[in-house]
């Protein structure tokens, strides 16, 4: 029995030499210490032995389950630190390697030319205003010198929520506000940018919804000269330095005397092309002295108090700085148009 014992294991032995892998190892497991292997049944016979004889071969089975084990236990472990390091392989990340760009967005270009004209105005010690887009009559109308069945509230055809609560024309309200804030105290110098609405039709140069920035200081002695001073120092330091001003008498129900500002055409440069339709001169600013009972009701003495008003669309004016030929891409949001102001 011993001499079958030795057989065995050497047997085994050289077997576990020839495995090459996980599956063979587990194979080679169950055919030699399995409950069918012949280990099993050696121990098994056992009990026909003689009380001499069992101890010593018990001892020798025993020793040959050890060293087969052995040889099994080694492998296995062989073959995890195997895994172990072609996994670790696999699974490396070169942390060195550049990572993938990711996508810059771009400011708005509405966005963009709100900020030049907020800078330009912050330079010359405006403060910047902000109020709702939902409106009362009150300050959209009433207070800006247009009462009720006045011709120029058809003029601009409204956004009405309720008879009393509209979508803000203008931003002339957020002025109204300012003014009865700062109770009849001077100086106000503010700028008001935000969106406005209107029902017109959509087309390539007009929109339901645009953007404007209103202008309003109110001081001692302030003349239409120092809007026209005021003005020009803008129109420069947006368009450039070459760039000059004439303005026109127009008319305002909430200022008076009322003027449009022509600027010379940036494209041109006053010569005349397709921009500025052969005239040399770009409409980009309506203004004027605030109507005395535009201040009255907001507080001011118009007796002791003047002041100067401004709007301007931001639209027309991102469309002449970039030269967009339709105010509908804008809104369109379309990333080949958004693309290009990524530099910008
Ligand atoms: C314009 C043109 C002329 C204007 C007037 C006022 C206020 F509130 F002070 F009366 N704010 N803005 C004004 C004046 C706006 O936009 C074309």
């Amino acid at each position: 029995m011993k001499e079958r014992l030795e057989a065995l294991k050497a047997e085994a032995l050289q077997e576990l030499a020839q495995v090459t892998n996980q599956q063979q190892l587990n194979d080679m497991r169950v055919k030699y210490l399995g409950k069918k292997g012949p280990l099993t049944e050696v121990l098994r016979g056992m009990g026909a032995l003689s009380a001499e004889e069992r101890p010593v071969i018990g001892q020798v089975a025993n020793d040959v389950r050890g060293a087969i084990e052995a040889v099994i236990e080694s492998k296995q472990a062989e073959y995890l630190q195997a895994e172990t390091e072609a996994r670790l392989r696999a699974e490396t990340i070169d942390v060195t390697l550049p990572g993938r760009p990711a996508g810059l967005g771009a400011v708005h270009p509405i966005s963009k030319v709100i900020q030049q004209i907020e800078d330009i105005f912050v330079g010359m010690g405006y403060t910047v205003a902000e109020g709702p887009e939902v409106e009362q009559d009150y300050y959209n109308f009433e207070a800006l010198n247009l009462p009720k069945n006045h011709p120029a509230r058809d003029m601009q055809d409204s956004f009405y929520v309720t008879e009393d609560i509209l979508l803000r024309t203008h931003t002339s309200p957020v002025q109204v506000r300012t003014m009865e804030k700062m109770k009849g105290e001077v100086p106000v110098k503010i700028i008001c940018p935000g969106r406005v609405y209107r029902r017109d039709d959509d087309d390539a140069t007009h929109s339901h919804m645009f953007t404007q920035i209103e202008g309003l200081v109110i001081d001692r002695n302030i003349r239409m000269s120092d809007l026209k001073g005021t003005l020009l120092q803008f129109v420069q330091e947006l368009f450039g330095k070459q760039t000059q001003i004439r303005m026109r008498p127009s008319f305002f129900p909430f200022t008076e005397p009322s003027a449009e500002v022509d600027v010379t055409c940036a494209m041109c440069g006053g010569a005349g092309c397709r921009v500025c339709k052969q005239t040399g001169w770009l409409e980009i600013l309506g203004s004027g002295m605030v109507h005395p009972r535009v201040l009255e009701m907001a507080g001011y003495d118009p007796e002791e108090y003047s002041g100067f008003a401004f709007g301007m669309g931001v639209e027309r004016i991102a469309m002449l700085k970039y030269d967009v030929e339709d105010i509908r891409h804008f809104y369109t949001n379309d990333l080949r148009f958004l693309k290009q102001f990524v530099h910008l």
